[in-house]
């Protein structure tokens, strides 16, 4: 009988779980983002100073609830050291969160190479992408336009998965609703 409650319990409550990468060169913003998704999504959530954050060694992992979903953040270091653990957890994830400094025009190649590197890995294939011009409340920062100039030759190596490119701010939160959306680069 108790087998068969929590059965029913699970099935009624449970949520689906899908881990979500963050991916990007150091500096992109990628735990800065995090940390403002999780003080946006969870209701009691008091995060550190998005002002103190520091450049991550390893990994930070955020977890929030969205309807019936529960997507679990797995945000990467990138420094380039580092960039060479990233294939270990791309068994795992369900889509990938690529995130690029708008104001760094000096690194978009650098950033150009390790997308490339990245969606060309036949572990994410097919995997739905998100990529992230971030740092719009930057005036002098890089269009989407210019973003999508920039990486127009990794269009072919995409591919037929999902794909969006999305301008946002990371530190101020704005993004989805400011900014329009852009289907591909
Ligand atoms: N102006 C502006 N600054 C940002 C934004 N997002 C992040 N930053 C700043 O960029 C710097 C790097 O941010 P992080 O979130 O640590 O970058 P990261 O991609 O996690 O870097 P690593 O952990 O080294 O891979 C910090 O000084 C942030 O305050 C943004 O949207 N606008
Ligand atoms: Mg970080």
């Amino acid at each position: 009988m108790y087998t068969l409650l929590s059965g029913l319990w699970k099935y009624m409550f449970q949520k689906d779980e899908y881990c979500i990468l963050i991916l990007g060169l150091d500096n992109a913003g990628k735990t800065t983002f995090l940390e403002q998704t999780k003080t946006r999504f969870n209701r009691n959530y008091k995060g550190m100073s998005l002002l103190k954050i520091t450049t991550t060694v390893g990994l930070n992992i955020g977890t929030i609830d969205v309807a019936s979903a529960r997507l679990m953040f797995w945000d990467l270091g990138g420094q380039e050291e580092l960039q060479s653990l990233w294939d270990k957890y791309y068994a795992e994830s369900h889509g990938v969160i690529y995130v690029i400094d708008s104001t760094d025009e000096e690194r978009l190649s650098e950033s150009k190479i390790a997308f490339e590197k990245m969606i060309t890995s036949e572990v994410l294939d097919g995997v739905p992408l998100l990529v992230l011009a971030n740092k719009q409340d930057v005036e002098s920062c890089l269009s989407v336009g210019d973003i999508k100039t920039a990486f127009s030759d990794c269009a072919p190596k995409i591919g037929k998965r999902d794909c969006l490119v999305q301008p946002c701010s990371a530190l101020t939160g704005e993004g989805a609703y400011n900014y329009n959306n852009n289907p591909c680069i």
